[in-house]
């Protein structure tokens, strides 16, 4: 962290769970649950505490739930000195690089001590090593499929590495775009690249600007306060680590060539290739600078006329991975596919009832300011222990104040829903009747991911077959570098879906994405009703959907595949 840096909530969130973990490996009792709880408040704050600090100091610190004078004092040296040295003395004392290791699904602070104490284990490294030699079986209450577990885990993890996810970056790329989009000087700007592909997780980020003082941009682009230090310097091209640790590019393009390298850094690179390999065969050369017939410049300025030239339609970049989109932009069939304004409702919101932290007439109130109709509140219910899920009782108390609400409320409806949760066995944890009088149900794992596919398809199918159930919440229930997907007979979770009316859900939340993509498109084919939902636990994550439709859209879905483009009663009529 740079000294005098802007600390996000989630980099103190952090910081206040590695203490938490650090303690309880020293044996310290309660003082760890209370960093943790504290941890968890800052992570779900709709504000900056950074913001909060600054407008009510110390004090206002305090006020938020779990925050105790001690914990505040810290986040107030934080913030101010972007250390801590409570912080940095704990990790001096524990020899184990608690940040890699607690970011290994399924370890915990207790697991961490016991591998240490066990096998010296004190890195990522070390842990890979004693999995890979089957040291890790033998420590009692571990075991041969703990240790799989923990293999699996650590493949996911590194497949993620050195890439971020885009709903990490997006705020930052958005910002720098703002700033540049004032400047007199710039004409034009554009991102580029695995950022405007909507990829769930983006190496770098590329800019491309029009500007006839490049000298100008590139001294404000390497002195922005998001940067962290610069790598080159040029007259019309610069690159720098950005605070996140993500690197950045800029580069000045000449007017008539900004549309070739808009389509040429945008890529991605296969379907550069493939476009390419069309210019080429009409005798063409296609590069960032233009298309050329010899010398001649027949295309460059813009993106359309590149893609016209070539006989194609243009392509929205979601689509752009040389998976058949060339081919069908060259016949004109491209999909029309779904967009943000299609999305009349949102079938999966979180309230205080349960985790959220908002109340229910917020969310409504969130949503509305979002262009929403109508949401589904879909608490938790009592197999989810840990968030107090709701029983049939509190279930159809909440009926009662949804229906009381709904009476106040005018633009926005508001549905009776739950995310009930599914057993080992494909059973569900709340009565056939009690999800009988709700407007809506879905279904989610939260448990047992491991079990081999035929098991797990199975557990699936069968919650499919259940009348009650409309459709399934986060199919695969991954987490982008963290849990992978629980593994399933997709061809045959397709079938079942059809047959038993069942939707599937793109859940919007940045670090799932689930459905993704490929699923997507695979349910499009299908003929796979989908929906596209936040999961918001809080207000501000409603603003999550443009993370489904990116995806939804990546998956060639329109606005026909999606349930909740629909009016609320077309919906309600095709519920099962
Ligand atoms: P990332 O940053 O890993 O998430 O993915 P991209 O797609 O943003 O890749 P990046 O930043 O390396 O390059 C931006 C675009 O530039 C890429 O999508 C396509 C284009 N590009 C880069 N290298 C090549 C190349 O060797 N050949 C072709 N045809 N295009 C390239
Ligand atoms: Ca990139
Ligand atoms: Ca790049
Ligand atoms: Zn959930």
């Amino acid at each position: 962290m740079e000294s005098s840096a802007v600390v996000s909530n989630s980099e103190v969130a952090e910081v206040l769970m590695d203490i938490a973990v650090l303690l309880d490996m020293e044996g310290v009792k309660f003082k760890p649950r209370a960093y943790e709880n504290a941890a968890r408040a800052i992570e779900s704050l709709d504000r900056d505490v950074e913001e909060i600090y600054v407008e009510g100091g110390l004090d206002a610190l305090m006020e938020i739930p779990g925050v105790g004078e001690s914990i505040a004092k810290k986040i107030e040296e934080l913030l101010k000195t972007g250390h801590l040295k409570y912080y940095e003395d704990l990790k001096r004392q524990v020899p184990v690089n608690i940040e890699s290791l607690a970011s290994v699904e399924g370890l915990g602070p207790k697991t961490i001590k016991e591998l240490y104490l066990q096998l010296g284990v004190k890195t990522l490294e070390d842990l890979e090593a004693a999995a890979r030699s089957g040291r890790i079986r033998g420590i009692p209450g571990f075991g041969v499929k703990r240790e799989a577990n923990i293999l699996r885990s650590i493949d996911a993890l590194k497949s993620s590495r050195g890439r971020f996810l885009l709903g990490d970056v997006l705020t930052t790329v958005r910002s720098i775009l703002h700033r540049f989009e004032s400047m007199s000087e710039v004409k034009a700007i554009e991102v580029s690249g695995s950022v405007r592909r909507w990829k769930e997780t983006v190496g770098d980020v590329d800019f491309l600007v029009i500007s006839d003082q490049p000298a100008k941009v590139m001294d404000v682009f390497v002195s922005l306060p998001q940067v962290a230090s610069v790598h080159s310097h040029g007259v019309t091209r610069s690159s720098v680590r950005l605070k996140s640790n993500m690197n950045a590019d800029i580069r000045v393009i000449p007017e008539q060539s900004f549309g070739a390298a808009l389509q040429y850094f945008t890529g991605s690179k296969p379907h550069n290739i493939a476009l390419r390999r069309i210019a080429i065969a009409r005798g063409w050369k296609l590069n960032e600078y233009g298309l050329f017939e010899g010398r001649e410049q027949v295309a460059g300025a813009t993106e359309v006329d590149v893609y016209g030239k070539l006989g194609l339609q243009w392509i929205p970049p979601e689509l752009r991975e040389n998976k058949g989109e060339i081919e069908a932009a060259q016949q004109g069939k491209l999909p029309h596919l779904v967009e943000y304004s299609d999305v009349k409702g949102d079938l999966q919101v979180h309230t205080t009832w349960t985790d959220g932290t908002n109340s229910i007439a917020s969310m409504a109130d969130e949503a509305l300011k979002t262009g929403l109709e109508y949401i589904a509140i879909t608490d938790h219910t009592k197999g989810l222990t840990v968030v107090h899920g709701l029983d049939e009782a509190r279930i159809r108390t909440q009926m009662r104040e949804i229906d009381k609400l709904n009476r106040s409320l005018s633009g926005i409806q508001i549905l009776k829903g739950c995310e009930v949760n599914i057993r080992r066995d494909g059973s569900l944890d709340i009565e056939d009747s009690a999800l009988a009088d709700l407007d809506i149900v879905g279904a989610a794992v939260h448990s047992y991911w491991t079990l081999p596919e035929a098991e797990q398809t199975e557990r699936l199918i069968k919650v499919m077959a259940n009348d009650n159930v409309d459709f399934i919440i986060h199919p695969t229930s991954r987490e982008i570098g963290k849990r992978p997907p629980i593994q399933l007979d997709f061809y045959r979770i397709i079938q079942a879906a059809k047959d038993t009316d069942t939707i599937l859900e793109i859940d919007s939340y940045p670090n799932r994405l689930d459905l993704k993509d490929d699923y997507v498109r695979r349910c499009v084919e299908a003929g796979v009703k989908l929906s596209i939902d936040t999961d918001a636990h809080a207000r501000w994550q409603l603003h999550f959907r443009e993370f489904g439709v990116a995806t939804a859209r990546r998956g060639w879905a329109t606005r026909d595949d999606i349930v909740n483009t629909r009016s609320v009663k077309d919906l309600l009529d095709m519920l099962k």
